[in-house]
């Protein structure tokens, strides 16, 4: 079975609060929808937060360390998170995808540790019955610190463990991992031979960048991918597009 994020930042515009890039969602959608009909059945979807989540968690100092305790401000970002999810499962709902939602807030939780823990009996059981589950990036109990941020990124790691994901996907605004010339690095097997090119590419959201995307998905048994939106066609359809990570 296939983890595939949308990236927040591909599905939103980014600098807008609250805005949705409709043609990258439109197109994304197409092509799950494409996967779907070509029988692509095993899917769970995962999406990020972008202009939706990451301006309220700021605006209340959440972060995936620092929590709250505040309900209205975890509901702030739970509810904007929401919001986003719903415009998701609308478009592909629209394609005759099987779309159902999952919210991790409901679902699990971090330990005193901050490590997720995140049940995925109910996943299971949705593609079991042909539906395509999917997830996005949230506020989570917090052992300890109240509610924190879980990243998208985080999710696509838990559910990869869980569910023996085959491969991983994160559709991103980058054709993959760009070098120092900007030309994508078609493989990468570990961090070290990457650390000074990424080093350089940290992202201002909360969830934090490239790196850390890369020693994620390292870690991981399936092999991943991180692509632009225009190769999420070809990498449904079983390609390699962009950087494969192993
Ligand atoms: O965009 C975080 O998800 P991400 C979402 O995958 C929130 O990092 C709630 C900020």
């Amino acid at each position: 079975m296939i983890v595939l994020k949308l990236g927040g930042s591909v599905i939103t515009e980014k600098d807008r609060p609250e805005t949705l890039d409709g043609e990258a969602l439109e197109r994304a959608a197409d092509a799950i929808a494409a996967a779907r009909d070509g029988g692509r059945e095993d899917l769970v979807v995962v999406h990020g937060g972008g202009s939706f989540g990451h301006h309220n968690a700021s605006e209340h100092g959440v972060s995936t360390t620092d929590g709250t305790r505040d309900a209205s401000a975890a509901l702030a970002i739970h509810g904007a998170m929401k919001t986003l999810n719903q415009f998701v499962l609308r478009r592909l709902l629209e394609r005759d995808v099987q779309a159902v939602p999952v919210h991790p807030f409901s679902a699990g939780h971090r330990d005193g540790e901050g490590e997720l823990d995140l049940p995925t009996g109910q996943v299971e059981t949705m593609l079991e019955e042909g539906f395509v589950p999917v997830l996005h990036g949230d506020v989570i109990a917090h052992a300890g610190a109240g509610a924190t941020v879980v990243s998208g990124d985080e999710l696509v790691a838990a559910l990869a463990r869980a569910l023996e994901a085959d491969r991983v996907g994160l559709c991103s605004t980058v054709p993959g991992v760009l070098d120092e010339a900007d030309a994508v690095i078609d493989r990468i097997d570990d961090f070290e031979s990457v650390a000074d090119v990424l080093g350089a590419s940290e992202a201002t959201d909360v969830t934090g960048g490239m790196a850390g995307k890369v020693r994620t998905l390292l870690a991981l048994e399936a092999e991943a991918s991180i692509f632009g939106l225009e190769s999420l066609e070809s990498f449904l359809g079983g390609e390699n597009p962009g950087t494969t990570i192993d």
